[in-house]
């Protein structure tokens, strides 16, 4: 990973002006409650350019100078890592992470002003925090005050999104493999859900072992895991996770692995059984699953190089329209279903986001007003879905049903791989699974 950490900064330090400097901002430790702090999450911009995962760390990037990258991070200090863990300090900075110089994180100010003395543009991520931007202009005005004096103050401010995100986006070797061992571990969660899946158990049960999935192999959730059986399933972003599986209802379920910063996002939806009883779709469920099924695997089939996300969501659009009309729950031809919103009602969302470091990764979709065209090296997530809210007029039947299947595509030189490949989504192959029996590996 430290290699591949310093290719990413020799590749942005290319893409920027040698009178440039990037400052890049880590984390701070966010407080759950009272003195309980969230678990620790580096930002994804500094795990991708040092790999270093300490609170109060800040990366300096200047590659018209003779030391290119600093580091300021928290010095060693024994009784504070007693307490909240070892520090890589300011040698670890150096000698571990490749730092061609270290600071103390409390002489921030006062190193900055040096860092920025002589560069032109100032690049960072611009309004992400308040509290950096007032810094670095604080920094500026000092250095104005002193240019009768020789000191020369930069004169722009960069949003470091448009060169560093852009490399973030098409992912390099150490970052496909780190999606490939996410997405495994993504996959093997999903398949103990799907085992364990039987009515009586709480969606925190299926929850529980979707974690349990993720700890074995040292990963953690990329992002808050949907568990949602029945109508939980048409509320979109569902966390209560605390409702009984009932039988035949669908349990959704939509969580990815984060292994090494890089999460996986996937999602299935399959029929509760009644406990000793086979799991089997409602004629209604069946007709919704085989719909999205369909407008997945045809969205999947056209991701290749030079196709843009903008015409997969389009194609998704019109054969989940075009399932729709054919069973009657939308009326008129499916091109006008989509044209005139009608479509919104079962299909509220996007199909797709880039995937990488953030779930939600980074990456401009419209880059220059155009969609952006896929390249070898990205991953996305192709994601349709069909909603029938609970208080649907379709009648009882129908009403809070939810199904999205989800899967995460890299593109590749020809066409694409399905990473998450491996976890089952044909209805007889999920039937399979679905409510088998867990025996836990411990
Ligand atoms: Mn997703």
């Amino acid at each position: 990973m430290l290699a591949a950490c310093a290719s990413r900064r020799a590749a942005l330090m290319e893409r920027l002006p040698r009178t440039a400097c990037a400052v890049l901002f880590g984390s701070r430790e966010e407080r759950r409650n009272a003195d309980n702090a969230h678990r620790f999450r580096q930002s994804s911009d500094l795990l991708f350019l040092t790999d270093l995962s300490e609170p109060e760390t800040v990366a300096v990037l200047t590659p018209g100078k003779d030391k290119r990258f600093t580091l300021l991070v928290r010095p060693r200090d024994r009784q504070a890592e007693i307490w909240a863990g070892r520090r890589a300090g300011l040698e670890g900075a150096t000698e571990l992470y490749g730092a061609d110089q270290a600071f103390d994180i409390r002489e921030l100010e006062r190193r900055l002003y040096e860092l920025l003395d002589g560069c032109e543009e100032v690049h960072m991520l611009i309004g992400d925090r308040p509290e950096h931007d007032e810094l670095v202009g604080r920094v500026i005005a000092r250095l104005r005050r002193n240019e009768r004096n020789g000191g020369r103050a930069p004169r722009r401010i960069v949003d470091l999104g448009a060169t560093l995100h852009e490399l973030r986006l098409v992912k390099d070797e150490a970052a496909i493999l780190n999606m490939r061992r996410s997405c495994a571990v993504t996959v093997e969660a999903h398949l103990l859900a799907m085992r364990a899946c039987t009515a009586g158990k709480y969606e925190y049960e299926i929850e529980a072992l979707v974690d349990y999935g993720f700890r074995r192999r040292n990963g953690l959730p990329g992002y808050q895991s949907i568990i949602a059986a029945g109508k939980s399933a048409t509320v979109l972003h569902y966390v209560d996770c605390d409702q009984q599986l009932q039988p035949g209802q669908v349990l959704l379920v939509d969580a990815g692995c984060e292994l090494a910063g890089f999460t996986g996002d996937v999602t299935r939806a399959y029929p509760i059984p009644a406990p000793g009883q086979k799991p089997v779709f409602t004629r209604e469920q069946q007709q919704l699953y085989e719909i999205v099924l369909d407008a997945q695997l045809a969205a999947i089939s056209v991701a290749r190089p030079g196709a843009t996300i903008e015409e997969i969501y389009t194609l998704i659009c019109h054969r989940l329209a075009q399932g729709l009309c054919a069973i009657g729950l939308l009326s008129g031809d499916p091109a006008s279903a989509v044209e005139s919103g009608a479509l919104r009602r079962f299909f509220p969302h996007r199909a797709s986001h880039f995937l990488g470091l953030d779930v939600h990764d980074v990456g401009r979709y419209f880059p220059d007003d155009q969609p952006q065209r896929l390249q070898p090296g990205m991953v996305f997530t192709i994601e349709p879905g069909l909603y029938v809210q609970p208080d649907d007029p379709l009648g009882p039947d129908w009403q809070g049903i939810g199904i999205r299947i989800e899967d995460d595509i890299l593109v590749t030189q020809t066409g694409h791989e399905v990473l998450t490949a491996e976890l089952p989504k044909r209805i007889d192959e999920v039937l399979k699974l679905v409510g088998s029996g867990v025996t836990l590996l411990v």
